[in-house]
């Protein structure tokens, strides 16, 4: 794979969902060695170190049932300052999570550039509801529909555009939970969609290839966003939403690698890890795993 300049942006927000910890994501992907690891393959880091989150004393109350609404479009725009002007140098924007609403703010910053920007979504749940059809109100069940241009107007309209991704360019893989809202969606839209059912069915080779092929005719640039709760709550335990039946360690390693040979990933984030519920920081070990597999690392 051709060799890069990495920026890595820390975004420590835990204000898209209930459970603390997830806000010190960063740090521990950190401290499980990604820049040792990502340097040794022969790229270029720079660390632009942490987006500054507010930490709100008691949740704006305003018309919206979206808890956190104000300091999670604060922290977004942040992010996505930093992210446009990572991609005007020119550079790979590696975000970490925070929570999945940080996606929000990546895309915003990222998509600006691309007639077509593609995105694999890899994760348990489809990220696709609304104030209307969220179950819980917390952003990061969202931030998938509000890059589609679907949602709260303050979320929707970050950097002042929108939408910032197509339907027809986002492929979800390891989808196990999802809302009536969100499969409501999926069809009316046309958004592909490959579940655990595809993965067990086809197997993570054809999912991989299919998902390659169809996103290199009609994409300029792809986002991975991966969320860690997309693989299998045994291989990932330090996550705010475990979902049984995920994607393994082996076959999100073939994902990454095979998306490497393809070298089409024009940016990526890891998010949802969680400290707090981990076992040993053994969720940072394998995000960082994972991208020493996505920046192109082998064996022999
Ligand atoms: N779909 C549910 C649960 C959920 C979404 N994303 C995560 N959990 N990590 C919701 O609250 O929107
Ligand atoms: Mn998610
Ligand atoms: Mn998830």
């Amino acid at each position: 794979m051709k060799k890069k300049n990495i920026a890595l942006v820390g975004v420590p927000m835990d204000l898209g969902q209930m459970r603390r910890g997830v806000d010190m994501g960063p740090s521990a992907i950190r401290y499980a060695g990604v820049i040792e690891r990502l340097e040794q393959l022969g790229h270029t880091v720079e660390d632009l170190g942490d987006i500054r989150i507010d930490q709100p004393e008691r949740e704006h109350t305003a018309d919206t049932n979206l808890r956190n609404l104000d300091a999670v479009v604060k922290g977004s725009t942040e992010l996505a300052t930093t992210v446009r002007s990572v991609k005007e140098k020119g550079d790979f924007p590696l975000i970490l999570g925070g929570d999945h609403s940080i996606a929000i703010g990546s895309l915003a910053g990222i998509s600006k550039r691309y007639e077509n920007l593609g995105v694999i979504w890899y994760d348990a749940h489809g990220d696709l509801n609304t104030g209307e059809t969220s179950p819980s109100g917390n952003i990061h069940g969202m931030p998938l529909a509000v890059s589609l241009g679907i949602g709260h107007p303050d979320l929707v309209n970050i950097l002042d555009y929108t939408p910032k991704v197509k339907p027809e360019n986002i492929v979800i893989i390891g989808a196990r939970s999802l809302d009536e809202g969100e499969r409501e969606l999926i069809k009316e839209r046309g958004i592909r969609v490959y579940t655990m059912h595809e993965i067990d069915r086809m197997g993570m080779t054809k999912v991989i290839e299919e998902s390659i092929d169809y996103l290199k005719g009609r994409t300029d640039g792809v986002h991975l966003s991966l969320d860690l709760d997309g693989l299998d709550p045994l291989d990932a335990p330090g996550v705010g939403t475990p979902v049984i039946g995920g994607i393994s360690y082996r076959e999100s390693h073939l994902a990454m690698e095979m998306l490497a040979e393809a070298d089409l990933l024009t940016s990526a984030e890891f998010v949802e890890v969680n400290p707090i519920l981990d076992e040993k920081n053994k969720t940072a070990k394998v995000a960082v795993a994972l991208m020493g597999s996505l920046f192109g690392e082998k064996l022999l």
